[in-house]
């Protein structure tokens, strides 16, 4: 696939929402044979280089994002509803969701892939041309792993809420007179722009969001695509009230400074932290990808952040002697931390907090698949 590869750059397109991968349509081939899948007539092969991933991988939702693509115009219902995603054998379905299929063919859509491998290409398909599909996107199962997973893809006035993709349904719903042109481009598909004054989400308590039972804790991953305009004091996630005790935050700035933190707190405000004492500044107006990993031990070592897909964390910042978490039947906000004037002053796209402490080669992964356009490279179309 390495051929494949370096042909796609030439036809790479400039980013804008989804644009980023050009499909190398030069050659539409006949299908050599082998396993198919249902009654769809065309497929293209997708394949993560074993370069690109730093271990091996285990349910990993991979994003496959693609430009403006005729192949999809011409052959793929306009709605989308007959995009199906297979593994190797060309027929097993895996679980996918699809963020968005716009007009012109340009596709967001998220598969959960059973295993990547870092010694070897993992290879699966993207099938369509199927008039009579009945769509098989299933966004919970995909996100199965995750207790919540906001793609910001949603307008406020015009809906809701920012939707949860997965079964939690921990929709945030939009605080601060946040309007229709705060929706806006972002690395994948939409985002939403905080303006820094009063805008953030505010999630409803739940349990799923909770991580410590007062005794003991549970491991967690939150992870974020983030465009700062001001990085002093930019909030990703907080939950819990202030002033503390609350649960657990992940933000820039212990007051307005902007070093990257993460915190969880037990019920007398003891804490365990860990910080990036360089400042995040010089990443002001780029698309950014932060993340922080908590193996529940009860220990600050056991706090990892990482930008950009690369490990961090320098320095403790904890305080007292820390126990657990407590469920504090608090709201958690995207976009602040609850304490006057703490709002956020950027763009938030793809925020997902998930049980477990995932890998180095997990955050890694999941910074190259979105910022690579070769990370997922799309082979050209077959025919049935
Ligand atoms: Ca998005």
């Amino acid at each position: 696939m390495r051929g494949v590869l370096v042909g796609l750059a030439a036809f790479a397109v400039a980013v804008t929402g989804c644009g980023r991968i050009g499909f190398d349509d030069r050659t539409i081939g006949d299908a050599t044979g082998g396993a198919w899948y249902a009654a769809s007539q065309y497929r293209k092969s997708l394949t993560i280089g074993a370069g690109h991933v730093r271990g091996d991988l285990a349910s990993f939702p991979v994003a496959v994002i693609a430009a403006g693509d005729a192949e999809l115009v011409a052959h793929a219902r306009a709605d989308g509803g007959d995009l199906v995603f297979t593994a190797s054998d060309g027929v097993t379905r895996l679980p996918y969701e699809i963020d968005s299929f716009a007009a012109g063919g340009a596709l967001c859509a998220w598969v959960k892939l059973p295993a990547v491998a870092a010694a070897a290409d993992t290879t699966f398909y993207l099938y369509y041309g199927d008039p009579n599909a009945m769509s098989e996107a299933d966004a919970a199962t995909t996100w199965s792993e995750y207790r919540a997973v906001w793609h910001m893809s949603e307008t406020p006035t015009v809906d809701t809420v920012a939707r949860d993709s997965t079964a939690n349904h921990n929709d945030g719903a939009f605080q601060g007179m946040m309007m229709a042109t705060d929706q806006v481009g972002g690395l994948v598909h939409g985002a939403l722009d905080l303006d820094g004054v009063d805008d953030f989400l505010a999630v409803p308590s739940t349990s799923s969001l909770g991580f410590g039972n007062g005794a003991t804790d549970t491991a967690l991953t939150i992870d974020a695509w983030v465009l700062m305009r001001n990085a002093s004091a930019f909030k990703v996630v907080a939950k819990g009230p202030a002033p503390p005790p609350l649960e657990y935050y992940f933000r820039t700035g212990d007051q307005t400074d902007d070093l990257l933190l993460m915190r969880v707190y037990d019920a007398t405000g003891n804490y365990l932290g860990r910080r990036y004492s360089v400042g995040l500044t010089p990443l002001t107006d780029r698309w950014t990808h932060l993340a922080a990993t908590y193996d529940g031990s009860g220990a600050a070592a056991g706090i990892a952040l990482y930008v950009n897909g690369e490990r961090v964390d320098d320095q403790d910042a904890s305080s007292g002697t820390y126990v657990a978490m407590s469920p504090t039947a608090s709201v958690l906000d995207l976009g602040r931390y609850q304490s006057g004037g703490n709002f956020t002053k950027g763009k938030l796209d793809e925020i997902r907090i998930g049980a477990g402490a995932r890998s180095p080669a997990w955050i890694h992964a999941s910074y190259a698949n979105v910022s690579d356009p070769t990370f997922v490279a799309i082979g050209a179309e077959e025919r049935r």
